[in-house]
């Protein structure tokens, strides 16, 4: 497709300081990309934002896991969007299902960070998917059109957004869709932005995969015409990162 792949690293709230530098210096920094075809991006911790941004090739994207559903002001624990964007970090991902089923996000909270993000200039990875009774229901499709229709009115720019499809069963489990499971749901979420948006957003935005990727099953998922990339967490932490990175271009 016309659609520049696009892989990112959710290293969620992983490592130490001293294994941030290894692994910036020894993976993320050495791989090879080629910048026609592939964009990438690592999200540490909060707390590593400013070492890993010291020490990062300047062609890899640095994104945050969270950002506050509230400006800045007296919201304890929070950092806002507009701080992100003001230390020079210029993407958040928003709507990971660690964070809406451990930390109570809803669809609600979910486009609040939305609205923010994009307000104050941040580019997205908005995570959708279905957990293990939604698609043994048979709702799969049901509950990712009701995530996306839960950000259409607040997303202004959708050239700002790429879409995680990550269903949650997959999540962590090392259990993957396989590549038909997830062409399927990912031809759905383009037509859901022909239906609700238009052609051009349809044909243009990114929808990657995310759950349990790994260097042994990233060249199938990668294979299928409508997985734009990947949101990848524990593989993102090992060199087989790396591999991922060699096999998807
Ligand atoms: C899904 C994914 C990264 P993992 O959360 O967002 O994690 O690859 O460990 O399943």
């Amino acid at each position: 497709s016309s659609r520049k792949l696009f892989i990112g690293g959710n290293w969620k709230s992983n490592l130490t300081v001293a294994q941030v530098n290894a692994h910036v210096n020894e993976v993320v920094n050495t791989l090879q990309i080629d910048p026609a075809k592939l964009e990438v991006l690592v999200a540490p911790t909060t707390l590593h934002l400013a070492q890993v941004k010291s020490i990062l090739r300047p062609d890899i994207h640095l994104s945050a896991q969270s950002c506050s559903p509230e400006n800045m002001g007296a919201f304890t624990g929070e950092v806002a969007a507009s701080q992100l964007k003001d230390f020079g970090v210029n993407w958040v991902l928003i709507g990971h299902s660690e964070r809406r089923s451990f930390f109570g996000e809803t669809d609600a909270v979910v486009a609040k960070k939305v609205t923010l993000a994009l307000a104050h200039g941040l580019n997205i990875v908005l995570c959708i998917g279905e957990n293990l009774s939604e698609r043994e229901g048979g709702q799969t499709f049901d509950v990712v059109a009701r995530q996306l229709n839960a950000v259409k009115s607040a997303v202004t720019d959708w050239g700002k957004i790429v879409v995680a499809y990550e269903p949650v069963w997959a999540i962590g489990t090392g259990r993957n869709a396989t590549p038909e499971q997830a062409q399927e749901v990912h031809v759905f979420i383009r037509r859901w932005f022909t239906e609700n948006v238009n052609a051009d957003v349809a044909a243009s935005t990114r929808v990657i995969y995310g759950g349990s990727v790994t260097d042994v099953n990233a060249r199938d998922l990668i294979g299928q015409p409508d997985v734009d990339g990947f949101l990848i967490g524990g593989a993102s932490l090992k060199p087989a990162f790396k591999t991922i990175v060699d096999v998807s271009q």
